[in-house]
């Protein structure tokens, strides 16, 4: 049987503040994953948003920031749960942007949720082309764990037996060019008539099949790993869509475009759409590159009532 290589060698190659970093993040999971039984129904407050904040949102996001800390590479942690970033060493090499529990509403169902961080050497300004490293976890009936750092996207496994350490499950990921599923967010009478018809189309013509589990990170996985499409598009409620560029969209699309897919935030890709606001979120649409392009010639952005 071939030996397994680990998360830890396979990160080996890069330059090495970065491979402690990831390796760091890595090996938070089991202390993560060992919270979920004890802190499953505890609401903590509210965040900067005004959305609900489950104890272990806030946990998580605690834990996160106090390990990261503590590497001394972190000079700067933007994260969803926080309200202000937390400024930690202004000498160290990264900026750090999280959504430390994406899809925590999915917790008290035992549906997927997980873990979405990007890593900057810059401060906002930024677009997802200044991204050093993506990573997301996916805390699933396994684990599993995403990164990119400009050689590829690679997915790993905590290793089979149990153990703490991380193994590679694929290398070089890219999505498959034709089939696949499809999920789409948000309430569809308040989409734009001509994405409601789009939409329709991917059933209709594109032949795809429909997964949507809730949480971006698991509905993201489908996609990367069997192609089609998946969108929380803009809509009248919310033209900008739900998700955030800086926290979600922007780690997941270099992700998701160097895996040979394409995005799309209604005007531009969304590697290219630049971030000056930690709060602002966009439409997000991910695809086989010809769905995109299909999109591209279709009016997704909503618009409230008399605006
Ligand atoms: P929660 O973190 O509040 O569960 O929200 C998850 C999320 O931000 C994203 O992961 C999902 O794609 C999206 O919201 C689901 O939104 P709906 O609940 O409106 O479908």
């Amino acid at each position: 049987m071939e030996r397994e290589i680990t998360f830890e060698e396979h990160t080996r190659e890069l330059e090495p503040e970065l491979a402690r970093l990831l390796v760091t993040i890595a090996d938070m999971t089991v202390e993560i994953r060992n919270e979920f039984p004890h802190r499953l129904m505890g609401v903590s407050g509210t965040n900067k948003y005004g959305e609900v904040v489950s104890e272990l949102d806030a946990w998580v996001n605690d834990y996160i920031c106090k390990k990261l800390a503590a590497t001394g590479l972190v000079r700067k942690i933007y994260s969803e749960e926080l309200v202000q970033p937390l400024l930690v060493r202004e000498d160290a090499p990264f900026v750090v942007a999280m959504d430390p529990l994406d899809g925590s509403s999915n917790i008290v169902t035992n549906n997927p949720f997980g873990t979405i961080m990007g890593i900057y050497r810059k401060d906002l300004p930024v677009t997802g082309e200044n991204l050093a490293a993506s990573l997301y976890k996916l805390y699933g009936p396994i684990t599993t764990l995403v990164y990119d750092a400009g050689k590829g996207v690679h997915e790993f496994v905590k290793h089979r037996k149990g153990a703490a350490k991380y193994c590679l499950l694929h290398e070089k990921m890219k999505i498959p060019e034709e089939g696949g599923v499809f999920g789409l967010g948000g309430e569809p009478l308040e989409w734009t008539p001509e994405f409601l018809r789009f939409a329709k189309d991917l059933v209709k013509v594109h032949k795809l099949k429909l997964r949507y589990c809730g949480a971006f990170v698991g509905d993201f996985s489908q996609i990367l790993h069997k192609g089609g499409f998946f969108s929380y598009p803009s809509s009248v409620k919310n033209p900008k869509g739900k998700l955030r560029l800086f926290y979600e969209a922007q780690p997941m699309a270099k992700i998701f475009e160097d895996a040979g897919g394409a995005t799309w935030s209604g005007s531009e890709s969304l590697l290219k759409t630049k971030c000056d606001d930690v709060n602002v979120r966009t439409p997000l649409y991910f695809g086989n590159k010809k769905i995109i392009e299909l999109l591209k010639g279709v009016k997704t952005v909503a618009h409230k009532e008399g605006e």
